[in-house]
């Protein structure tokens, strides 16, 4: 079993737990000396970076969670200065203003490394061809995983998104053995080198798929392997951990945590108390090493179980689960997160509209779809032409608040349903 870190990656738990004993303790001194933000979050609790000892203290520490991103935006939270920031990324916020994310060097350095590392586990070495189909740009998905190839010493091929059939040309021709992308983005690369008259199991050396930043299921797991010929993995992060993180080993049986950089908790949403070994409960992350933007206690907003034990491949830190869920009301198309609150933020700006709305998400054949239902306001002009030009009006806005595309549909006044607690605004028919 090759491991890029033995040492590391198969301490026994007593230690490792030890290792981010000691990280913790001066973590919190770092934030609460940096940071003005940590240091009034702490202050209001009443903790002093004295009272953690060791990590069994950790539940005397407060949360944080992305509404604390978006109140300091663009660096508040920040523990180093900009000229010590050698990166940033930013993901779409929910009113428009992006949350931005910043890297040191060492930054940079561990989240390659953790995608190394997984990506040896995944049983990837210097010899794979790996085609980095994620976006690049402030999306983390492509420069994080392209970082994490480098570090292996494998090829990068950074095809982007977008572009299919080039995507496939040079797949063949390159002998690409691995891809890195959404499970739905692979589905539609299946399906569209049919089209061209070749197919990925028999006209590539493709051998290993890498996909995430949505939710997929198992049965996609089959079928994608089925259809491909390939092993496909697993891989979960989030912008605000770094991007991409970490990925299956050869098991497939969960998505290995490298407890020295991450300390992972699984809570009750209701009480805050950790959950039993393997049971569902919310996700709640401190970064052990970042230096530019740690995190404690950050609720990531997805609900997650974790298996602690010792993994079949040897390797000692615990797997993450298949997730199950949000616990707000993010939704994610084509691995875009899209939050109501955005939707609502463009509707609002056009008077021809009511804040009524429904988003409506389906899947045509592999692709995810997003209709924005909205009840167009009493006022609102009953010429054709101006319908289809304020139809187009929003579906731009749309666009450029949600980077995805969203058809718009105008109903009734009055017909979409009204609801006494917190509105329902999503419909998805998708199944994982
Ligand atoms: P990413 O670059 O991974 O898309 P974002 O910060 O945009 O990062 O989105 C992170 C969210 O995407 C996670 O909180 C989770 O809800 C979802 N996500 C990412 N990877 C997976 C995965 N493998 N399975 C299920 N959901 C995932
Ligand atoms: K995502
Ligand atoms: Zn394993």
């Amino acid at each position: 079993m090759p491991y890029r870190n033995q040492e590391i990656e198969t301490m026994d738990p007593r230690d490792l737990r030890q290792m981010q004993s000691e990280k913790l303790v001066k973590l919190v001194k770092y934030v609460y000396d940096r940071s003005p933000f940590y240091k009034k979050r702490f202050d209001d609790f009443g903790v002093k970076p004295e009272d953690i000892k060791s990590i069994d203290d950790i539940g005397k520490l407060p949360f944080t969670k992305k509404q604390d991103l978006r109140d300091t935006y663009p660096n508040g939270m920040f523990c180093v200065k900009n000229t010590d920031v050698v990166r940033y990324h930013a993901s779409s916020g929910t009113t428009g203003k992006p949350t931005v994310v910043g890297y040191t060097q060492n930054d940079l350095d561990a989240w390659a490394e953790s995608l190394a590392r997984g990506m040896t586990a995944a049983g990837l070495t210097q010899d794979d061809i790996i085609q980095v189909s994620y976006g690049y740009g402030l999306f983390t998905g492509g420069l994080g995983v392209h970082y994490g190839s480098e570090k292996l010493g494998a090829t990068t091929l950074p095809t982007s998104s977008g572009n299919t059939e080039r995507q496939i040309t040079l797949m063949k021709d390159l002998d690409v053995t691995a891809i890195c992308c959404t499970p739905s983005y692979f589905s539609y690369l299946i399906e569209a080198a049919e089209h061209m008259g070749c197919s990925i199991k028999n006209d590539t050396k493709l051998r290993v798929g890498i996909f995430g930043a949505e939710p997929w299921s198992e049965s996609l797991r089959k079928r994608i392997e089925e259809r491909s010929g390939i092993k496909a993995f697993d891989v979960f992060g989030t912008s605000e951990l770094s991007g991409p993180l970490f990925i299956e080993c050869e098991m497939q049986e969960g998505m290995h945590i490298w407890s020295d950089m991450f300390l992972f908790e699984i809570l009750d949403p209701e009480t805050n108390e950790p959950v039993p070994d393997g049971e569902i409960g919310e996700l709640v992350v401190t970064t052990l090493v970042k230096e530019a933007l740690p995190l404690i206690r950050y609720r990531v907003g997805d609900l997650a179980s974790l298996d602690a034990s010792v993994c079949k491949c040897g390797r000692t830190h615990p797997r993450l689960m298949r997730l199950k869920g949000r616990s707000d009301d993010m939704v994610i198309v084509r691995g875009i997160n899209v939050f109501p609150g955005q939707v609502e933020y463009v509707l609002v700006k056009f008077p021809e509209v009511s804040p009524h709305f429904m988003i409506l998400i389906d899947r045509d054949g592999e692709m995810d779809s997003m209709k924005v239902q909205v009840e167009l306001a009493d006022m609102a002009s009953d010429k054709l032409d101006d319908y289809y030009k304020l139809k187009s009006r929003i579906e731009h806005e749309l666009k450029s608040i949600l980077n995805l595309y969203a058809e718009v549909e105008f109903v009734a006044p009055g017909t979409i349903p009204r609801s006494e607690g917190k509105a329902k605004r999503v419909t998805d028919n998708r199944t994982f």
